[in-house]
């Protein structure tokens, strides 16, 4: 495995599935979201998910009973994983957990965002939402490329036992070997891949990056 999931925040069907095709291999998730889903419909987790395992990215953030109905649809529609709000609180990512257990699937719960915006509030309950995470025993964690000491910090709070993925590499200004050396299993990266003239060549040499990263 690679330790690098790619974000595909395209909006166009046929260069969504290109790309994936393309690096199929090369990335160990492909992690989508609402530009892409609300582009081209909600079938595109489940052709996505035949070549790579899928990361459904919308956020999720209600009562447990509409948590529970989103979890449905997304599950159903194909998806290996899903990214939810742990500010909402223990009861809706509780029943996230509960019916992604039914499907075999996976949560993961945003702690603190890698944009600036993110010091606005949410740093300030991100380890509360670290150790909502760790305690629910979701899949794993969300947690800022971009600030890799936060990494570390969430990291000591969650422990060994749930992952962290890791957004914010390239564009954002994180560096994946950062990121890795700070204690995320897996980073993610959207348009340094996407974007590229060669996006199977831009994921080889971050997965390259991400590699001697951990050997060292
Ligand atoms: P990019 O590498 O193009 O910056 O994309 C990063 C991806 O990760 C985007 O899909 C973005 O919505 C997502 N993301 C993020 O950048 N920071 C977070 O804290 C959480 C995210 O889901």
């Amino acid at each position: 495995d690679t330790r690098l999931i790619l974000a595909l925040d395209v909006t166009d069907r046929h260069q969504a599935l290109k790309i994936s095709q393309d690096v199929k291999g090369y990335v160990d998730a492909i992690k989508i979201g609402y530009p892409l889903v609300l582009a081209t419909g909600k079938d595109i987790i489940g052709e996505i998910a035949e070549m790579v395992p899928v990361i459904a990215d919308f956020k999720v953030a209600d009562i447990p009973n509409t948590d529970r109905l989103i979890c449905e649809q997304v599950f159903s529609a194909g998806a290996n994983a899903l990214i939810v709000h742990g500010f909402t609180g223990s009861d809706s990512l509780k029943t996230c957990v509960e019916v992604a257990e039914v499907h075999g699937a996976d949560i993961y719960v945003v702690t603190e965002m890698s944009h600036p915006g993110a010091l606005d509030f949410m740093q300030k309950v991100a380890e509360d939402m670290a150790q909502l995470a760790s305690n629910a025993k979701v899949a794993g964690v969300v947690a800022p490329a971009t600030r890799p000491e936060r990494v570390q910090k969430i990291r000591s709070i969650i422990g060994n036992d749930i992952a962290i993925i890791s957004p914010g590499v390239g564009v954002q200004g994180g560096s994946a070997a950062d990121a890795i050396k700070a204690g995320a299993d897996w980073v993610i990266v959207g348009r340094s891949i996407y974007l590229a003239d060669d996006p199977k060549k831009a994921a080889m040499e971050i997965a390259k990056e991400i590699k001697d990263a951990i050997d060292q």
